[in-house]
């Protein structure tokens, strides 16, 4: 290269820079458009980011393991031992190809076209956005004999790649600390990733996921918390997973594992003695919760298979009642995975598949697959059919109870107020909170301490029904849910054969379950959220629903109170308020319950908006958490009080 050229190629290179600054720098500017949001959330993304690169490569053929780590300062190392990222220079860009996909927006795919490209996050946007997020991200690459390193700051090189050792093997090595001037939260949940990780090596079957948090050493042994997820089958383990505290219907998970008109498509059925339906569906290892062509052939598979088997079996005309298609899925659990090369995903939150001709694939694939089960295992096909037979009884039944209830002018739709309830004056569901408190006293309390233009107040009393294990019209017929549903304006199943809730009628866009910080508390905030979970999921999923956290101690010295939340918070503000004299001259005082608490103290602390730590209901893995209810409300006892005194909060139901 002579000097004009070198210079040429100098510009070049910082005309690029300057491009390529221009997509990062939009990046950092407006987060959310790329990776939805700067919260927890976001934070937890960035890493679903970097591992779906390793996944690709693994999809490819080419890497076996991928480690994740939480390292103590809460940055992430993503490790894989795939074929490395190229580091050669790249031909138009002037730069390595390392660089050009650690900082060109979308730049991944043009290096992988051998490889089938299809995992890739929600929004799919690329290892990039993660640069341009991160205070520092270190790559590493073992290739070609050599390790190549190459550091970034906020996304820009500090220096080109360069050699730093011998390598004897191959791999990516990525380690990224998220920048704190972007995100709202920097401590990562371990549960949210092991759960993720989980879930992945489901549904990849054959890769070997690891998940380390070094900042959680045992003292014993030094050793750091460490799981291992591996599935040799895939998504039968999965559905046994999932469905693992519930009885069994049939003993066989029924699975499928095909292509179809090119595309991949994986199922697994099985069926437990339980009446909620739990089908969860994947595109691309992304969780599709609006559904979409995929779910709609399976279901209308599954459907047709089973109508015809059991016309032809004589079963159905016994039942002397409709049967409808709901009927056809209680107590099923299944999982369906398809890899599609160019999905279209439609819906609100872009997670509903459109392309039909996946639809008409998993319903070929799953009419054949059925059809040839059903005819090879008599006895499952005779029971599952019973229990279809059952479901439709069951329905009807359920449909009386409900005409019943309407006819007596108190149904599950708004027919009038509770009286039970304290409203809130303002009536835009926007602005409006509803409270649900647990025991007259508390909401005695409650009353007293809200602010009656916006927040309103339900004492609950009695037993909350468990609908994790309630056949559906017994929920028509307590009058706890009854009252709830009256309370919050909603209604559902008025239409004989929707399930769907009217949200437009909702009259709280907050509903905050209030309970004591204790077991007890705990077991009851779960009873409400199962409730929610299984009957108004949409109010979940629409954000409406949170944990109003009462604080655990006050902390006084002369006039002056703090409350704490947390032990560590208790430690921090008595040395705040003392400095090193301890406790002494303090009052500390431990609250049991919300019962304890003055109306004015619990208007300072959990009910006012100004002081109060509300934490929202979401469901950031719907597989997992169905498990989690599942186990939580089961029968066996013994795992679930473990469970709740093992966890302040709730495990996947992540606040
Ligand atoms: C494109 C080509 C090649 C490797 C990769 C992509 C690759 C990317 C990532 C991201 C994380 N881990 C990765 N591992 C590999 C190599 C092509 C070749 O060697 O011929």
């Amino acid at each position: 290269m002579n000097e004009q050229e070198r210079l040429d190629a100098e510009r070049e290179y910082s005309a690029d820079s300057i491009q390529v600054l221009e997509g990062l720098e939009a990046v950092r500017v407006r987060p959310s458009m790329y990776i939805g949001d700067v919260n927890v959330r976001g934070l937890h993304h960035l890493v679903y980011e970097v591992v779906d690169n390793s996944i690709d490569e693994a999809l490819a053929g080419y890497c076996h393991n991928i480690y994740v780590c939480i390292n103590e300062d809460n940055s992430i190392t993503v490790k894989d031992d795939g074929r490395g990222i190229p580091t050669a220079e790249h031909e138009k860009e002037h730069r390595s190809a390392l660089e050009v996909v650690l900082t060109v927006l979308h730049a991944g795919g043009k290096f992988s076209k051998d490889s089938y490209k299809v995992s890739g996050g929600l929004h799919g946007v690329g290892v990039s956005c993660v640069n341009a997020l991160s205070e520092t991200l270190i790559a590493e690459i073992h290739r070609e004999g050599k390790i190549w390193k190459q550091t970034f700051h906020r996304g820009i090189p500090e220096a080109p790649v360069a050699v730093v050792g011998e390598a004897y093997d191959t791999g990516t090595t990525i380690t990224f600390l998220p920048d704190k001037t972007i995100f709202t939260e920097s401590v990562y949940n371990y549960d949210t990733l092991s759960s993720r990780l989980r879930e992945l090596a489901y549904l990849n079957k054959g890769i070997r996921l690891t998940i380390m948090d070094k900042r959680n050493v045992d003292p014993e042994s030094g050793l750091a918390k460490c799981e291992v997820f591996y599935s040799e089958v895939g998504l039968g383990e999965f559905v046994e997973y999932i469905d693992g505290t519930r009885e069994k219907l049939i003993d066989n998970t029924i699975t499928l594992s095909t292509e179809r008109a090119g595309i991949p498509i994986e199922v697994a059925v099985h069926y437990n003695t339980e009446y909620s339906e739990n089908v969860f569906s994947y595109v691309n290892n992304i969780n599709t919760i609006e559904g979409g062509t995929h779910l709609d052939g399976f279901k209308r598979a599954l459907r047709a298979t089973l109508k015809k088997y059991a016309d032809n079996s004589g079963l159905l005309a016994k039942a002397k009642v409709e049967v409808s298609a709901d009927d056809f899925r209680e107590g099923l659990t299944a999982v369906i995975s398809v890899k599609v090369a160019e999905p279209q995903f439609e819906g609100q939150t872009k997670t509903k598949l459109g392309n039909t001709e996946v639809g008409t694939a998993v319903y070929q694939a799953v009419s054949a697959a059925l059809e040839t089960y059903l005819e090879e295992h008599p006895n499952d096909a005779k029971a599952i059919v019973e229990k279809v037979v059952l479901a439709a009884q069951a329905r009807h039944a359920a449909q009386n109870a409900r005409k019943a209830v309407i006819e007596r002018k108190s149904s599950l739709s708004g027919a009038g107020l509770p009286g039970k309830l304290a409203d809130c004056s303002d009536k835009n569901p926007e602005n409006c909170e509803l409270f649900l408190v647990e025991g007259d006293s508390a909401g005695g309390t409650a009353k007293q301490g809200r602010n009656q233009r916006f927040q309103a107040v339900l004492p609950l009393r009695g037993k909350i029904l468990n609908v994790e294990k309630a056949l559906e019209h017994r929920i028509y017929e307590s009058d706890v849910i009854r009252t709830i549903f009256r309370a919050l304006g909603v209604s559902k199943g008025t239409k004989d054969d929707s399930r769907a809730l009217n949200l437009e009628k909702l009259r709280y866009h907050k509903i905050i379950v209030m309970a004591d910080a204790d077991v007890d508390g705990a077991h009851i905030a779960t009873l409400i959220m199962t409730l929610f979970f299984r009957h108004m999921r949409e109010i979940i999923d629409n954000g409406y629903l949170y944990l109003a956290m009462a604080p655990l101690y006050s902390v006084k010295k002369g006039k002056e109170i703090k409350y704490c939340w947390t032990e560590e918070q208790r430690e921090q503000i008595v040395e705040e308020m003392n400095g090193g004299k301890g406790e002494a001259g303090l009052v500390i005082q431990r609250y049991k319950g919300l019962g304890e608490m003055t109306a004015m103290q619990l208007r300072d602390t959990t009910m006012s908006p100004e002081g109060r730590l509300l934490k929202q209901v979401t469901i950031e893995n719907a597989a997992m958490a169905d498990r989690t209810f599942s186990m939580l409300m089961g029968d066996d006892v013994p795992p679930r009080r473990e469970f709740i005194e093992q966890n302040a909060t709730y495990a996947n139901i992540d606040a």
